[in-house]
């Protein structure tokens, strides 16, 4: 008898399940995925960087922090952020291997020594790229653009406490040696 009964069980179970599968109009379960989406979207655009985590659409999943620990998003320098005397940002896109700011390419950036930097960079097409400044070991994750959700944005912040011309670039395959890349200018 209790063999009986957890077959129905198990068959019910089934059919749910399927029939959740099945349903295409969706709408109290696409209205939980737009939330999701929304709810990444926010966490991408305002989270501080170094967050400890990051979305990988490869994997369709989160990345844990000890993933990302060997590629920090943000960098510690003296003079700490916080005393750093003034903030820069510098809004980026990538696209068919060049850097955009303002409809110039691969833009030099000009800042002051000590001068706290924001990178925001997103990659306007399919393919990924990043931001990558090693004379800081300042770099953003990938950013590319989907169908689903658009161009993911992503940022860096450190402070520019060398004086002097250090090259950024994107990380990705060989967009380097394509020419995706430019010059922090940190003057004093
Ligand atoms: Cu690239």
């Amino acid at each position: 008898m209790k063999i009986i009964f957890i077959f129905i069980a198990l068959l019910l179970a089934v059919v749910v399940l399927a029939d959740v599968s099945l349903d295409s109009s969706c709408s109290d379960d696409c209205d939980d995925i737009d939330r999701a989406w929304n709810e990444l979207r926010t966490y991408l655009e305002i989270t501080p960087p170094n967050s400890g985590r990051f979305f990988n659409p490869a994997t369709n999943g989160w990345v844990p922090e000890s993933v990302y620990l060997s590629r920090p998003e943000t960098v510690a320098q003296s003079p700490s952020a916080s005393t750093a005397s003034t903030t820069k940002t510098f809004t980026l896109t990538g696209k068919d291997l060049k850097f955009f700011m303002d409809g110039v390419v691969n833009p030099d950036l000009h800042v002051k020594l000590n001068d706290r930097v924001t990178i925001k960079f997103s990659s306007q097409e399919s393919t990924p790229h990043n931001w990558y400044a090693p004379g800081f070991t300042a770099r953003t994750v990938n950013s590319f653009k989907d169908s689903t959700f658009g161009s993911i944005p992503v940022s860096v912040e450190f402070v520019a406490n060398k004086v002097g011309t250090f090259e950024y670039y994107c990380e990705v395959g060989d967009h380097k040696q394509m020419g995706m890349k430019g010059n922090l200018i940190v003057e004093t």
